[in-house]
């Protein structure tokens, strides 16, 4: 090629790459700004919003694109985003932070700041995702971190750290998972603690109660003997640690089983750190069953005692967030997720909550609203006689209503 032809062909480049930049940058500032509204119907309990407050749309293009058109003149796409999901959430500041889980095509998760002025809308993340210290024996995948600020003046990050199964060479899929500990004063700067000590062998789900009970830490845990299936171990833990600098937990007992024919038969788990009512903690869990298209999870909530934090006080039947419509549809399918909420000092509770491990929404609800639907919504009394008489009653009710038409 001749020099004038190379220079033209090399100008033509920089053009070509300059209109597909330009393109890019208006999608994603387009998505950034994007605002948010709350959906017409709701039960009343919890009022959801329509879009996605995080996608994996919203990670920045300097995350996923070399931006030189020397070294990228096609301006690929060089790191891909699979999806943004499960995360932790926080009031910081005045602004509404969560720690979302990113996942990379390669399957990889990691953690990154998102933030946004009112929280239910225009989040972006912060320059660079989180680089999580490690341990001498390094994580090979991380996600669903619960942040907690804790009494003792720590916040807290506890995720789950997933490492192959040594004791399974030949098995490509064995793995192992524990909870990992962080804690930060300023959401910047992090320090790993070792990760937990416990009598299970393997645990997901680990959450830290926000106060000390006795002097001591308390953790929800989800011991299991296996990765994906709990086994024996199923249900939500709580247990007691003496210093976050040696987390070993001490007398794991099951605060909430899994019981036959409900929503959490197959596997539960806790979701972000319960919030504190006048009445008792809120809890916000998930509950998994088996069906012949899958295991489905949703949301469901429960209410334990003030004094005694492992006394299950009130638990409405049922679930409390189901998949719905676009929500159904995703990398794996049929699933709610939460590991993050915010109490504002108004009383409004804005629920962070995955669809389908793909994407991130919120939907919001009170603490005087959630009191009422724990109280006063029905248990499950575990038979379908039961639930008959419930609605029964309920419509018997209804005819000594004193207002309303
Ligand atoms: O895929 C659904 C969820 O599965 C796991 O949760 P659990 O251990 O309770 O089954 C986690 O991998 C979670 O991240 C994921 O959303």
């Amino acid at each position: 090629m001749k020099p004038a032809d190379r220079e033209k062909a090399h100008n033509q480049l920089l053009k070509d790459f300059d209109r597909k930049y330009y393109g890019l940058k208006k999608r994603y500032k387009k998505r950034l700004e994007k605002s948010n509204k709350k959906v017409k119907h709701s039960n009343g309990i919890v009022q959801r919003y329509i879009n996605p407050v995080l996608t994996a749309e919203h990670i920045p293009l300097e995350w996923r694109y070399d931006l030189n058109p020397l070294t990228n003149p096609f301006l690929l796409e060089r790191i891909g985003v699979n999806a943004v999901f499960n995360a932790g959430a926080l009031k910081w500041k005045g602004k509404y932070v969560v720690v979302a889980r990113v996942e990379g095509y390669d399957r990889k998760s990691y953690f990154a700041i998102a933030e946004s002025k009112n929280g239910v809308e225009k989040f972006r993340f912060r320059e660079k995702p989180i680089k999580l210290p490690e341990t001498a024996d390094p994580d090979i995948n991380v996600y669903d971190m619960r942040l907690v600020k804790h009494e003792d003046g720590w916040i807290y990050g506890i995720f789950c750290t997933e490492r192959k199964d040594a004791s399974m060479p030949d098995d490509p899929s064995a793995a192992r998972a524990n909870a990992g500990i962080v804690r930060t004063r300023d959401l910047l700067n992090w320090e790993r603690l070792p990760d937990l000590i416990s009598a299970s062998d393997q645990q997901r789900n680990v959450v830290l109660h926000p106060e000390f009970v006795n002097r001591k830490y308390a953790v929800y845990t989800r011991p299991q003997d296996g990765f994906i299936e709990t086994g024996k171990g199923g249900g939500i833990g709580l247990g007691f640690i003496d210093k976050m600098e040696k987390p070993e937990v001490k007398n794991e007992i099951i605060i909430n089983p899994r019981v036959y024919h409900t929503i959490y038969e197959s596997k539960n788990g806790l979701g972000p750190a319960p919030l504190k009512t006048p009445e008792g903690w809120l809890h916000l869990a998930h509950g998994v069953r088996n069906t012949a298209a899958g295991l489905r999870y949703v949301l469901y909530m429960f209410m334990t005692d003030l004094k005694d934090i492992g006394k299950v006080i009130y638990q409405p039947a049922g679930y409390f967030m189901a998949p719905q419509n676009e929500e159904r549809i995703g990398d794996v399918s049929n699933v709610l997720f939460s590991n993050g909420w915010i109490a504002d000092d108004d009383g409004k509770v804005l629920i962070y909550y995955a669809s389908s491990d793909t994407r991130l929404h919120v939907a919001e609800t009170s603490i005087v609203k959630l009191i009422d639907y724990v109280k006063n919504s029905p248990a499950d009394l575990l038979s379908t006689g039961k639930s008959v008489d419930a609605v029964i009653h309920l419509i018997e009710k209804n005819k000594t209503r004193k207002s309303g038409k």
